[in-house]
């Protein structure tokens, strides 16, 4: 009997420190970074974005005139930007290198130029 009730605490202990653990681990998990983008007919503004390996991002899109496209397929991520609303994406990159970002949804003449550059660091 003293031996089950011994067990039955060491038990609730763990159970107890399990959840000061994962508290700690959700509170260590950072916020993403906003990163916001303004589309218009053709272009991107920013049209150069630079970002950490493994940073978990959102991106703010608007755009100031007709519906855009947003993709970047290297990350196979993608949104479409409704005039009027904000549009969130949310990204992770998980590779270096230097990437391109596009619309694609066709917006008028010169929509085959609109795009961007990622750059993703270590
Ligand atoms: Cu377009």
């Amino acid at each position: 009997m003293q031996l089950h009730r011994r067990l039955l605490l060491r038990a609730g202990a763990a159970v107890g420190l399990l959840a000061v653990v994962g508290q700690i681990a959700v509170q260590a998990q950072p916020k993403p970074r906003i990163i916001r983008i303004t589309a218009r007919k053709f272009a991107y503004e920013p049209a150069e974005l630079t970002l950490k390996l493994n940073e978990a991002v959102v991106f703010q899109l608007t755009t100031l005139d007709v519906v855009m496209g947003f993709s970047v397929p290297d990350f196979a991520t993608r949104a479409t930007i409704i005039p009027g609303q904000v549009t969130e994406v949310p990204m992770t990159p998980t590779k270096v290198g230097e990437f391109t970002f596009l619309c694609d949804v066709f917006c008028g003449s010169g929509h085959e130029n609109m795009e961007g550059t990622l750059r993703v660091v270590a």
